[in-house]
């Protein structure tokens, strides 16, 4: 960073130009994902400005993901968000390989229960009616993304169970084993956090750490929902955009 780059009489707000001028850093590819950046110390008396400033800016920047912190050691560049849009409905395994990440899918649980009142509800199914459900950490080149707890009609999938899903796409599974073709689905995205410790332990976070909260069900192209997932995301590793007409 240049001596002068920061403009201490204009009308930005100091630590603003600082997010500025870090995210240009990054995006010039003067400091590298994964690596370490300076200190608050070195950032404060090379750039003549508080030290509060530099950590108001560099919280900032934290809590959107563009760096992280290890306890300790000090501030790192994190990897880029995934940007994924949400009008085309694609399976995780499509969406990281058209990125170029290494999917993989560790299955913590599948099993045929009997819905609840909720599940049922979201499938059109009724209370005590049998349902697959399968519990998975979602990974990118071994870097957790996302939990996914999805629910699907058992009479539709018979011995899902028994198929092994690991490293596997569910959605190719339902397409070439049980010849249903995922047609539409509907989405609502909102905060949370780890249900529980363990939860927050595959994520890697902590169980205060806010995560995406997606709740999706998928339809046949007769209408009729096969799937009703409950996907926690890592905040800090995705955001969602989408184009909007007038
Ligand atoms: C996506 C879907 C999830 C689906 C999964 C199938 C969201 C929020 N969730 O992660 O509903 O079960 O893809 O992925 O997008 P797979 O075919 O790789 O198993």
């Amino acid at each position: 960073i240049e001596e002068g780059s920061i403009d201490k009489e204009g009308v930005i707000p100091i630590y603003h130009q600082l997010k500025k001028i870090i995210i240009q850093q990054i995006e010039k590819g003067e400091w590298k994902v994964n690596e370490l950046i300076p200190s608050e110390r070195e950032l404060t008396d090379h750039l003549a400005i508080s030290r509060m400033t530099v950590r108001h800016a560099i919280n900032d920047l934290v809590s959107e993901g563009v760096l992280y912190r290890k306890r300790g050691k000090g501030t790192y560049v994190a990897r880029p968000k995934i940007n994924q849009g949400l009008t085309k409905l694609s399976s995780f395994t499509e969406d990281m390989e058209k990125r170029g990440l290494k999917p993989r899918s560790k299955v913590l649980h599948i099993e045929e229960i009997e819905a609840d009142k909720e599940v049922a509800e979201k499938l059109n199914l009724k209370e005590g009616d049998r349902v697959v459900e399968v519990f998975r950490l979602r990974l990118a080149d071994e870097q957790p993304m996302a939990l996914e707890r999805s629910f699907l009609p058992a009479d539709k999938v018979s011995s899902l169970k028994s198929l092994s899903l690991e490293n596997k796409s569910l959605y190719k599974e339902l397409q070439e084993k049980y010849h249903l073709n995922l047609a539409s689905a509907t989405q609502t995205i909102e905060i949370s956090y780890p249900v529980n410790p363990s939860d927050a332990r595959y994520l890697e976070i902590d169980l205060d750490t806010p995560v995406l909260l997606i709740e999706r069900r998928t339809y046949s192209e007769d209408d009729t929902p096969l799937e009703y997932v409950q996907s926690f995301y890592r905040a800090d590793r995705y955001k969602f955009s989408i184009e909007m007409d007038k």
